[in-house]
């Protein structure tokens, strides 16, 4: 019989609020959830297509041994966890802990078992974490530290507010990013008194809907963003006021900024100069502007010294810290870290040299880190929640790399590209079958939370995360199986000052068996979880989250509508969290509050970078080349992609091959025609594509879609395997992100013959 649910989308960072019909183990019908507090009913077409990530062909239902022909065998948890445990020590025991390095750990729409897995990390005592963050958002990471003086002080943008806004290098109306992206952008489009301005060198479906379009370059943020602000310096729109109360090292960057050649930046940009200074103008006079970035200038070119010109656009205009503006916002999952590299203690990787950014460390080098034939190389990763094969740098480069492990697992639902080449793949239970959580609550002044509790059963032979984890720590030896003192207490009815007499007697046990400290997520897991009403252990670190949330923000958690005093608070926080099936507010803000977010210990901003300002200062056109004459997009978001996290091509409605769009001009020079099959080429790799004539893109520049290239089944790639024609070395020379929009290649016509030999 068909019951009807709340839970929440998994595909993108919005997670928006779902309300869903589902009938034994299937969705039967999917809407938005209008009870839900951020998304309010809205839902884009993706989501209606979730069933075809909760039920598909390739999803596990045990573990699974690889064979030395390459095969598969079923093995049950217990084989698979004791040889794992046993194979970890001795790697760990002959070349100490920085041989392992864990890759993944949460995407879009479940972090929660990232509390569970890092476990492994500190029981191996490695430092490397890699994870997609270090494919495009650590440069922005980077920039906050120096910027505010700790790169867990993250940004965010009040689009909703704003009268004139900016997007740079985003298609919102495809990827989202914003809130309800598509309702948001029709009310600016609607409002004849607010502006929106798109720099894409795309006409994107986005730009279609702007006021103005400046479509650029590929490639020319750096020039087009720094031109802008000598503009606005030059024309005094810059807010002294801002500056001279909330910023240092303003005279730095105005030294700079007053010898850029405005035209020739326009110019080197390709876009027409006074449309550049209206734009410039029209932002810094704006009674409330707002910037919006992503991808086209993180994936791009000079990425950290683009994400540097972005922030300076709104910190020397002041629009920051205002309504309708850039904001700093709080964390209630702390997703990301802090570990500035001018710290020795944060040391960096044995072959690159690399430093991490806020905790983690560049996919970009992880193949090299592999096979480097030092003694310090990594020989055992553990995969959980990625696909990195299809999705980071250079496949054939991961395929080499990951098959000279001597240890890969995989936890993952599918049995994916990354998984073909592990040791052991360990089945999870879907996003749908447990309790997990969004964790990308990036809201200001209000922010929320939404946990989800599990719509279906774990399917059969599956396990969810925390229990994965927890399992292979009291197999590694790291934690015993049963904790009788704690688990007496744990009985206790749940209630806020419950809590607390069990938390104190937990932090007695840890201080005096100081080994158990990195497990803390599972021995509450196993104990103080157990108490909690349907089945929600796994829900448990949570509850410190919620303390430690309700400590910093009292005020803010009280004025969401939260009860409690100064000891009581956070317990029922959590509470609240638990209840709220369709998500909560943790906290409303004032503006004012945000000044207080700043981590530097004279409370303002530090605008002077030195590694910025000599890029800047250093700018330089890139070199072309005759042998790759285009310019490709590496990973365009389209209606019909959503990362990996759907593998049956089925669930498509459009754009069955990805196809490659390239602007009628070079089509016609190249003697393609719309749905013919081209070769495309790099220096790196060739991939088979089909052809779609749009005038949308530029000429000289061809795009691809992100999340294509699976296997489904074991079948031929369905779509392009984008990531053969991209290099490992095509990087940001700070944070280590690829270049993925800007991949120099060649495109020739397939001719039959060719077709049939590749
Ligand atoms: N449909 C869909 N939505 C998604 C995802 C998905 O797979 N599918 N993935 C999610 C994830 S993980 C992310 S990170 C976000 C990414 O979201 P976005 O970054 O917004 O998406 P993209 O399409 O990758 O790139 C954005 C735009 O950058 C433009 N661009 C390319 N080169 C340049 C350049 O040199 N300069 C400028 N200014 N622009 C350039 C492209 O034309 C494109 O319109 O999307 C999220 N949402
Ligand atoms: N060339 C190029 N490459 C790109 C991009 C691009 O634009 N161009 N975009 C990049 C970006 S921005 C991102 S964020 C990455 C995304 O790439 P990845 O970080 O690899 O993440 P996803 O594609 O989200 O893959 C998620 C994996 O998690 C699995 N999964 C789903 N649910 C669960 C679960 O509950 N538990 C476990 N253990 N696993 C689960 C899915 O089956 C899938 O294999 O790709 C990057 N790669
Ligand atoms: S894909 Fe993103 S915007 Fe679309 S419904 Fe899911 S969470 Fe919302
Ligand atoms: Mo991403």
């Amino acid at each position: 019989m068909a019951t009807t649910d709340t839970t929440a989308c998994i595909l993108c960072s919005r997670n928006c609020g779902l309300s869903v019909e589902i009938d034994d183990h299937r969705f039967t019908k999917i809407k938005g959830d209008k009870a839900h507090p951020f998304s309010q009913g809205y839902i884009c077409q993706k989501a209606a297509r979730l069933e075809h990530y909760q039920n598909h062909d390739d999803r596990l239902t045990s573990p699974m041994q690889r064979q030395p022909d390459g095969s598969f065998k079923a093995v049950s948890w217990d084989d698979a966890l004791d040889d794992i445990a046993q194979r970890l020590i001795r790697i760990r025991d002959q070349h100490g802990g920085d041989a392992f390095a864990f890759a993944g750990g949460g995407g879009q729409g479940n972090p929660l078992g990232g509390a569970y897995s890092q476990q492994i990390r500190s029981f191996m005592k490695s430092r490397y974490g890699y994870n997609s963050l270090g494919q495009e958002k650590t440069g922005d990471f980077w920039l906050n530290g120096r910027l505010f003086g700790n790169q867990q002080c993250h940004t965010t943008e009040d689009v909703e507010h704003a009268d004139y806004v900016l997007f740079i290098g985003t298609n919102p109306f495809q990827a989202h990013g914003i809130p309800n992206a598509r309702d948001t952008l029709k009310h600016i489009k609607k409002d004849p008194e607010r502006t929106m301005v798109v720099v894409d060198p795309r006409l994107t479906e986005t730009a279609k809907m702007a006021d103005i379009h400046l479509q650029l370059r590929p490639g020319g943020d750096a020039w087009l963003m720094s031109a802008m602000l000598a503009i606005i310096v030059r024309d005094n729109l810059h807010d002294r006021e801002f500056l001279a109360q909330h910023c240092e090292g303003f005279e730095q960057v105005e030294a700079v900024l007053r010898s850029i050649p405005i035209a020739d930046y326009a110019a080197q940009a390709d876009v027409p100069l006074a449309t550049l200074e209206q734009v410039a103008h029209g932002y810094a006079t704006a009674k409330r502007a707002c910037l919006r970035i992503d991808l086209g200038i993180q994936q791009t070119l000079n990425t950290t010294l683009n994400g540097y010109l972005e922030k300076l656009l709104y910190l020397i205009t002041g629009n920051f810290g205002v309504p309708g503006g850039n904001n700093l916002h709080t964390f209630f999952l702390p997703v990301i870290g802090d570990s500035d590299e001018r710290n020795p203690k944060y040391k960096r990787t044995a072959h690159h040299g690399m430093f991490p950014i806020a905790g983690i460390y560049p996919p970009n080098i992880l193949p090299d880190e592999i096979l480097h034939p030092g003694e310090d190389r990594i020989r055992a990763v553990f995969v959980d929640s990625a696909n990195p094969v299809m999705t980071w740098t250079n496949t054939a480069a991961y395929e080499k790399a990951f098959s000279s492990l001597e240890l890969l697992v995989v936890v993952d639902v599918a049995m994916t590209e990354t998984a073909r080449l592990a040791h052991y793949v360990l089945p999870a239970a879907s996003q749908f079958e447990k309790w997990e959580a969004t964790g990308f609550n990036l809201e200001f002044p209000d922010n929320g939370f939404h946990l989800r509790h599990p719509l279906f059963p774990p399917r059969e032979g599956t396990l969810p995360e925390p229990e994965i984890y927890t399992r292979l720590l009291e197999k590694l030896g790291a934690i015993p199986t049963r904790f009788p003192t704690l688990e007496r207490l744990a009985k206790l009815e749940p209630s806020g000052t419950a809590y607390l007499g069990f938390l104190s007697a937990f932090a007695a046990t840890l201080a005096s068996h100081k080994q158990w400290m990195p497990y803390a997520a599972s021995i509450l897991y196993r104990t103080l979880g157990k108490a909690l009403p349907d089945n929600a252990a796994a829900t448990i670190p949570l509850l410190p989250l919620a303390i430690i949330y309700a400590q910093k923000h009292y005020k803010a958690v009280k004025r969401a509508g939260h009860k409690g005093n100064r000891l009581t608070l956070g317990a029922n926080l959590f509470k609240a969290i638990l209840a709220g099936r369709s998500g909560i507010t943790l906290s409303q803000h004032r503006f004012e509050d945000l000044w207080g977010f700043i981590a530097h210990k004279d409370g303002r901003i530090h605008l002077a970078i030195p590694e910025m300002i000599e890029e800047l200062r250093n700018l330089t056109p890139p070199n072309t080349t005759e042998h790759y004459p285009f310019i490709l997009m590496a990973g365009e978001r389209r209606s019909y992609n959503a990362n990996q996290i759907y593998r049956d091509p089925a669930w498509r409605k459009v754009d069955p091959h990805g196809a490659m769009r390239m602007h009628p001009d070079d089509a016609n020079a190249l003697s393609l025609s719309h749905g013919e099959r081209a070769r495309c080429r790099s220096e790196h790799g060739e991939i088979e594509v089909v052809i779609e004539v749009d005038d949308s893109v530029r000429t000289g520049m061809v795009t691809l879609p992100h999340g294509y290239g699976n296997r489904f089944k074991g079948s031929a790639p369905v779509g392009p395997e984008l990531n053969r024609l991209t290099g490992s070395a095509h990087c940001d020379p700070l944070s280590r992100t690829p270049y993925h929009k800007h991949v120099p290649v060649m495109i020739e016509a397939l001719t039959d013959t060719a077709a049939a030999s590749a």
